[in-house]
């Protein structure tokens, strides 16, 4: 028991010195693998009136709902309507940095499906009560019935994989909702 006491301690030394002669620690979270850039989908759908409207598996949500940390159905509608979408609806970071080559990984955190639809300029999506009045973007007309939007879904829990991104800038935006939306510029 000794022996390990004394080795904690010096551990517990040994890792404030690196500490200390590094200066500042980075935070683990914010770096991505050599040639991986990720962007997290989120959302925060109470499954009790998403699903009771959409089906029993739409919203797969881990979100305290009871304690009042989800979105119900009638409340990201009426904040829509109302010019003031919900901010817990949200891919981040907003603007990515990357270099060509890179594969930019879009994973989705939240409790619904969603689309990372690559759009000329912002607007729409193909759900116009939750379009918050603006037209809707071209590349999102059809909805899933049009395959080109399909192949941009991205179903709860998974990851969709976007390679060959050209250098330049490019925007994204969730067919569904319309509001999240991240800028890329590929180096
Ligand atoms: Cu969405």
């Amino acid at each position: 028991m000794t022996i390990v006491r004394k080795f904690t301690v010096l551990a517990g030394c040994l890792a404030l010195a690196t500490t200390l002669s590094f200066g500042q620690v980075q935070p683990k979270q914010q770096q991505n693998p050599p040639g991986l850039t990720q962007v997290v989908a989120l959302d925060e759908c109470d499954p009790v009136t998403f699903n009771a409207a959409l089906g029993p598996d739409f919203c797969k949500n881990v979100a305290l709902a009871a304690l009042g940390f989800a979105t119900t159905l009638n409340d990201l509608f009426a904040q829509a309507a109302a010019g003031t979408p919900d901010p817990k609806w949200d891919f981040e970071p907003d603007v990515v940095h990357m270099q060509a080559g890179s594969v930019l990984s879009i994973v989705d955190q939240g409790g619904e499906p969603h689309t990372f639809t690559e759009v000329a300029k912002f607007g729409g999506g193909f759900i116009d009560g939750l379009n918050s009045g603006q037209a809707m973007a071209p590349e999102c007309a059809g909805g899933f019935g049009n395959l080109a939007v399909a192949r941009t879904r991205i179903i709860q829990g998974s990851h969709l994989d976007i390679t060959g991104l050209k250098k330049g800038k490019h925007l994204f935006e969730c067919c569904i909702h319309p509001w999240m939306r991240v800028k890329v510029n590929v180096k």
